[in-house]
């Protein structure tokens, strides 16, 4: 998966599918993108993914790729030739004359959040280089020089902290992946996801179940072997909205009120919402829930 600088000059060829590179001082971490999803995209040419190793441009004797920071401080920073130098292969290797440029993701915790609307939007392009660091980050200046020839997008996973954005690479890599045309089996299957765009838009999903008719003296909920689709359909958007409301409150705060029907709303009522002054769902009660 690993390739040294001077590598080939292919990139991004029709038919190829989307392009992500990644650089890393840790090759193998990104090895889980070779199973499961990721991995049968790539091997159906939906994902063209290329892993490079850093240090294959740090030309000293030990491959440093990090030095104290100015200022002084705890901790190392990424130093900017290196990664310059990658970059700058990574970009030589993309198609040429370039038809469009990659967006450069850059993983750190200070970033932007990386939320569902974000990975619609970074699948949407085809060609993204991912620039996971280890220690305190990167030499400021890389972001700067990059942003000034390409749309750099700094995104966080969430409000904790990692030792080093290769995990959070593989998480962005796959909630991209499955958004591509193709690499789900069936089109529909992201329509009920949680925080999708549509009907379901903003709640969170409410639990499943498959067979046996019962397990361990636990049955099924009786509407879900009704056949009848519509009750299934308001009980499924009853459970999501009750387990919004337990899990999630701030997004039923935050939802926009043209989203609940009436049989919403009832649903909501019985849960301690009530509709504010701006049409917005509170609950005055913030103990009332399950
Ligand atoms: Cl993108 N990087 C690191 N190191 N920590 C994080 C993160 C990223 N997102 C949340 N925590």
């Amino acid at each position: 998966m690993t390739e040294e600088p001077g590598g080939q000059r292919d990139g991004n060829a029709p038919g190829r599918g989307t392009r992500l590179d990644i650089v890393t001082i840790f090759p193998e971490y990104l090895d889980p993108l070779g199973v499961s999803l990721v991995g049968k995209a790539r091997a159906a040419g939906l994902l063209d993914v290329r892993v490079h190793d850093l240090r294959a441009w740090a030309h000293d004797r030990h491959h440093t790729v990090d030095d104290t920071p100015y200022g002084g401080g705890p901790g190392m920073v990424m130093k900017p030739e290196p990664w310059g130098e990658a970059l700058d292969a990574v970009l030589a290797s993309g198609p040429e004359p370039p038809d469009r440029p990659p967006v450069l993701v850059v993983p750190t915790p200070s970033g932007r959040p990386f939320t569902q609307q974000v990975a619609h939007e970074l699948a949407a392009e085809p060609w993204l280089i991912f620039t996971p660091a280890r220690y305190e980050g990167i030499d400021r200046r890389v972001v700067e020089h990059y942003g000034a020839r390409l749309e750099v997008r700094e995104l966080s996973i969430g409000d904790y902290v990692l030792a080093g954005g290769e995990a959070p690479v593989l998480v962005m890599v796959e909630a991209v992946a499955r958004l591509l045309p193709g690499v789900l089996g069936n089109a529909q299957s992201h329509r009920d996801d949680s925080f999708a765009p549509g009907p379901m838009a903003g709640l969170l999903e409410g639990p499943v179940y498959t067979k046996p008719p019962e397990w361990r003296g636990r049955g099924v909920p009786e509407v879900l072997v009704s056949g009848h689709h519509g009750r299934i359909a308001r009980w499924r958007r009853d459970e999501a909205l009750r387990r919004t409301s337990g899990t999630r409150p701030d997004l039923i705060e935050g939802a926009d009120p043209a989203a609940f029907d009436k049989h919403d709303r009832a649903t909501l009522s019985a849960l301690g919402w009530r509709p504010g002054p701006d049409g917005r769902f509170g609950r005055p009660s913030a103990d009332v829930e399950e």
